[in-house]
């Protein structure tokens, strides 16, 4: 690649239009003219800056924001050859600042950050400036020029001293024009999150970003990634949980072409997946993305069957099993990218699938033979994803199906006469017996009763999909009446509030975990938007006269016995209640479900996604470890709302 550039030649650049076309349509150019187009200035002239880099001349960059709101960047590459071009007769700066294109055939060869917007060039942000000054320090000699008002030249390219024969490197500074953008202030970070990205995507190379606008004497901040993509995908991690400790990293390169792949697999249920191609964003993905996907989905298949892991009649994981909680940076770096689609956002270039499954495929089943670990991990994360996967769609085809028989399908629920959602409750109530007291002593007007067994969750081997098979889990999503996955609409919600109402006992945490879980797993928005409680039944009785005082804990009761007085005290009867069960209508009204008595605890979503997580356990294949962790979660079940 060296000996091509060496080739450079200045005849390459060819000559296309005036700058004064870039003035008169700055969006064709640059897109926009609003604060986004003002830092695309920019880019342009750092991308020239990375693509001295990628050729491998080029190790520092600096972007200084200066007090006038210009921007200064400089870096240490050959800098921008000063002799005369045969076809203008100026010099190459000039040229590349007055000839629009003039960087087409630029450094031909290497890499360019030239797609989509990117890469029209140095000419486009002359013609946008009110006045922009270029250094090159190259053969001992600094050679200064300066442009004005749209990109003329005030004077050729001149030397304006020496410098270390060792020293090279350009530097760059412009002020946009605010005849053409709407704001001229640079914002800090959205610079600095695009360096940062830079910096990640283009390992050894530093960029360092420096605010002169404030008096405050700073050195800025540098941004130096050794590790590269692995280091992004470290720290889009920071925060969350991963599930083996190592970053896998894969790289490969072929007639050019240079590929490389970093990933970890956090807890999480969600993909966070990006790719790049030269440095640019390619949002719809393309032909690299493909190619890893593909393969990691082939790779994690045919590992979970060779082990046993995936039996012969276990269906196959798909694409989205094997990507929920990973996060995955994708980087190619082409010669001769092919940006399709609207928006340009998608690499079309078919032999890079072929390079990216090659690299990733052959490097991630090696990952996987040497870290059996980490394999096992990755493979029944895959797996509970696909149950998940299948459990919703059992669900929605049922409440799809329920639309159509709504009448018959309410089946236990005792609804309230009110269908305002903004006042009507639903009371989900552990056990038959505590349903009938709470039918009884309800509000019907606003109270709906919804009574459910304890026998739910059968511990043994239900799984989600299973419990939904349950009459009274399908009646609870019907009577919701949101619908659920795609079709979900908060704004259908029939109850403001959904409160829980179950025994502290194991029973009762299992219909507590399982209800979290389903609502984490399909209505995590009606947690979010505060709509589901526990009820908080009382844990002691104390009689003393005609007077009946209940309280939540052991606390309560005894702070309430030493504030009588010695001879009440002594009177005083005090019950420990044993469950909703042992309530009677009046009693469970008063305690619990009385709007002006009631103690209510809101759930967050932080509760159901600790259920979420002990439903796995619970629902665990092996017996012992289960039993294990119930056992040492048995008090954490009880608190979940308490
Ligand atoms: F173009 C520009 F003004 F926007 C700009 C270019 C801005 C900045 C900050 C840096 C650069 C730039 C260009 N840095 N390094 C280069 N390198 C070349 O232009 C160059 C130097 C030598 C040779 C060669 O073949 O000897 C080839 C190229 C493309």
């Amino acid at each position: 690649m060296e000996s091509e550039l060496n080739h450079y030649d200045a005849s390459d650049i060819q000559v296309l239009e005036g700058l004064e076309a870039v003035r008169k349509r700055p969006g064709m150019y640059i897109g926009t003219t609003d604060v986004k187009g003002l830092h695309h200035l920019v880019w342009e002239i750092v991308d020239n800056a990375i693509d001295e880099s990628l050729a491998g001349f080029c190790n520092n960059i600096e972007v200084v924001i200066n007090k006038d709101n210009s921007i200064t960047v400089k870096d240490d590459g050959r800098g921008i050859p000063v002799d005369i071009h045969p076809k203008t007769k100026k010099s190459t700066v000039e040229t590349v600042y007055t000839v629009l294109h003039a960087g087409g055939k630029f450094g031909g060869g290497g890499y360019k950050v030239s797609g989509g917007l990117h890469g029209v060039g140095a000419s486009v942000v002359n013609a946008l400036s009110s006045w922009v000054e270029v250094k090159v320090y190259k053969n001992g000699k600094i050679y200064f020029i300066r442009f004005e008002d749209g990109g003329h030249t005030t004077e050729p390219l001149k030397e304006i001293g020496t410098c270390d024969i060792n020293r090279t490197g350009t530097t760059v500074t412009f002020k946009p024009d605010s005849e053409i953008f709407d704001t001229d202030i640079y914002d800090y970070n959205t610079l600095k999150v695009r360096i940062r990205e830079l910096a990640f995507l283009n390992k050894g190379l530093s960029i360092t970003l420096r605010d002169d606008r404030d008096d405050i004497d700073t050195t800025g901040e540098k941004f130096l990634y050794e590790g590269g993509i692995s280091e992004y995908v470290n720290f889009i991690n920071q925060g969350k949980t991963p599930i083996h400790e190592d970053i896998i990293h894969f790289e490969g390169e072929e007639q050019n072409v240079m590929f490389e792949v970093a990933l970890q697999y956090t807890d999480g249920y969600n993909n966070n997946i990006y790719s790049f191609v030269n440095n640019i964003n390619t949002h719809d993905g393309g032909t690299h993305e493909d190619g890893v996907k593909r393969a990691l989905t082939r790779v994690i298949n045919s590992y979970a069957k060779k082990n046993n892991i995936l039996k012969e009649k276990d269906e196959s994981l798909t694409g989205d099993d094997v990507q929920e909680g990973i996060t995955m940076i994708i980087s190619c770096k082409h010669p001769n990218p092919q940006f399709e689609g609207q928006t340009k956002g998608r690499l079309g270039n078919s032999e890079v699938r072929k390079l990216a499954d090659n690299v990733f495929s052959e490097g991630f089943e090696k990952f996987l033979l040497e870290n059996p670990d980490e394999a096992k991990k990755i493979v029944e994360k895959s797996m509970l994803a696909c149950r998940a996967r299948n459990a919703a769609k059992k669900a929605r085809e049922m409440t799809r199906k329920t639309e159509l028989s709504q009448t018959s399908f309410f089946g236990k629920l005792s609804d309230c006469k009110s269908k305002d959602p903004t006042i009507s409750e639903i009371f989900i109530v552990e056990g038959d017996s505590a349903g009938g007291s709470a039918k009884e002593g309800r509000d019907s007007m606003t109270q709906a009763i919804l009574p459910l067994r304890g026998k739910i969750l059968n511990v043994e081997k239900s799984r989600l999909d299973k419990a939904l098979a349950n009459e009274e889990i399908r009646t609870i999503i019907t009577a919701f009446g949101t619908g659920i996955g795609q079709e979900f609409d908060l704004s259908k919600l029939r109850y403001d509030k959904i409160i829980i109402m179950t025994d502290a006992d194991v029973d009762g945490s299992h219909i507590r975990v399982l209800l979290l879980t389903l609502f984490f797993r399909f209505f995590k928005p009606i947690v979010e938007a505060g709509h589901v409680y526990a009820a908080q039944p009382p844990l002691f009785r104390i009689t003393h006269g005609k007077t009946r005082k209940y309280v939540l804990t052991e606390k309560e009761k005894d702070e309430y016995l030493n504030n009588l007085t010695d001879a009440v005290r002594s009177r005083a009867e005090i019950a420990r209640m044993k469950g909703l069960g042992e309530m009677d209508a009046e009693e469970l009204c008063e305690t619990t479900m009385d709007i002006e008595k009631r103690v209510l605890r809101k759930i967050t979503v932080e509760d159901c996604m600790a259920a979420d997580a002990m439903f796995t356990k619970l629902m665990g294949e092996e017996v012992e470890p289960r039993r294990k962790f119930i056992e040492e979660n048995a008090v954490y079940v009880k608190n979940l709302d308490i």
